[in-house]
């Protein structure tokens, strides 16, 4: 069994939501998103389900945060809906989305967590999206707007902020993938989004230092690249998928260049003078977020550049088919203080699963869960022996919530929400956690 003396002193243990996903994005003012429009069209989403309910969190955060407190969590990574925010995208803030925001981040100081902040989780506003979206070179300006807005209402009471929550996602999963809003599958409009999603992370830290914000960072996804086989076309392939899902971002932000096995595609798609982006992109920050799942094979394919697709792995699977590969996670954080961030500190900022759960009589005894969170939290602490300055884990995640295109189907949580009744609860998993960080120091 795992207890908190397994960690150094002041490690930090969280668990992590975010604003689409559970707040129920019909209510509180909030305008229109991309997600709304993704998912009214036939075939984007399971179901065509959308976040208009979810799992109601608006009205019900403060039970959501007495589970987190319960189970003994120091902190809390939650996001601002910038559509919430500010319905057109810009302008006029909606007074009632601000409100809760602030009531959201009181109540979390009142149990004694620590609010962590992710500004944009996905949920566009439409009319931005209307403009073009990512693909706009105006929209990390616009972006650092709702930066100041944020950083006005609620900067003198965030433990800590970072601009975006997993920047591939937002740029090459739904440019050029296709498989989350905008839902586009073009190159340029890739490689504009992969650019100006980060500059736009730069402005927006920017803009939360010149309010006196501290404890500044970014969150990246990672996913351990394997080839699917021994032959030079499969390690090949493998190196071209690791460069646009790994190291694209962590070379724009630590060291303000891209790699060459990203640019051999998209460089004639950058927009114009992207050189000179990296001032902004390269603002120092605090800290960086690492959030980790899994593993992909990657084998050459007959088409145009990447010229790469994913084929099957033997390894045991999630409710989401992904491949549960623990030792990726200590293999990206060593290989991320090594050769980008040094003696920075590293959070893991998600890691989890989704699972089949079943109520029964009350109880969803999700072993298979435990035994995923136990893997991966050894393998945090095989990168803090080999000497990684990793500070904390959050878990992904609270609540079982809107899975994106995968609608409500897939069941991450620690807590168990049914969604005709919305009533909670919490898993086997979650009573684990409260075991597990309950254990005093010796
Ligand atoms: O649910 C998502 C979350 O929004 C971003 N990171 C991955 C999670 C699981 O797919």
């Amino acid at each position: 069994m795992l207890t908190r003396s397994d960690f150094p002193e002041g490690f930090l243990f969280g668990t992590a939501t975010s604003a689409y996903q559970i707040e129920g994005h019909a209510q509180g003012g909030a305008g229109p998103t991309h997600w709304d429009s993704f998912a009214a069209t036939p075939g984007n989403v399971v179901r065509a389900e959308d976040g208009a309910r979810a799992c109601d969190h608006y009205t019900r955060y403060g039970a959501d945060l007495d589970l987190v407190a319960a189970a003994g969590f120091d902190a809390y990574r939650f996001s601002t809906s910038w559509a919430r925010v500010l319905p057109e995208g810009r302008g006029t803030p909606n007074a009632e989305g601000l409100d809760f925001y602030d009531r959201l981040v009181d109540a979390m100081l009142d149990r004694g967590l620590k609010p962590a902040v992710t500004l944009y989780h996905w949920e566009l506003p439409q009319p931005l999206a209307d403009q073009g979206g990512w693909r706009n070179g105006d929209l990390p300006k616009w972006f650092g707007e709702f930066a100041d807005v944020i950083a006005r209402r609620l900067g003198d009471r965030l433990w800590s902020a970072a601009p975006i929550n997993e920047p591939w996602c937002v740029a090459w999963l739904s440019h050029f993938l296709g498989q989350h809003a905008p839902g586009l599958r073009d190159i340029r409009a890739a490689a504009r989004a992969m650019h100006h999603v980060l500059l736009a992370h730069g402005t927006a830290i920017g803009a939360m230092r010149s309010h006196g914000m501290t404890n500044l960072g970014a969150v990246c996804n990672f996913e351990a690249a394997l080839p699917a086989d021994d032959s030079p076309a499969a390690h090949a392939a493998a190196a071209r998928y690791d460069a646009i899902f790994n190291r694209f971002f962590l070379s724009g932000l630590f060291r303000g260049t891209y790699p060459d096995l990203v640019l051999e595609g998209l460089a004639p798609h950058l927009p114009h003078g992207w050189q000179d982006d990296f001032a902004t992109i390269c603002a120092p920050l605090d800290w960086l977020g690492l959030n980790y799942y899994t593993c992909k094979r990657i084998g050459p394919a007959g088409t145009p550049w990447p010229a790469l697709e994913e084929r099957p792995g033997p390894l045991p699977k999630t409710q989401m088919g992904w491949e549960i590969y623990p030792e990726g996670l200590h293999q990206f954080l060593s290989a991320t203080a090594r050769d980008f961030t040094g003696d920075l500190p590293l959070y893991v900022t998600e890691n989890g699963m989704a699972n089949d759960d079943r109520i029964t009589e009350g109880s969803v005894p999700d072993t298979a869960r435990i035994d995923y969170l136990t893997r991966h939290l050894h393998s945090v602490k095989a990168a803090l022996a080999d000497g990684v300055p990793v500070k904390g884990y959050f878990v992904w995640s609270l609540l079982d919530n809107y899975e994106w295109a995968l609608g409500y189907e897939k069941r991450f949580g620690l807590v168990y929400v049914d969604f005709e009744t919305l009533e909670r609860t919490p898993k086997a998993s979650w009573h684990w956690m409260r075991d597990l960080l309950a254990t005093p120091r010796p």
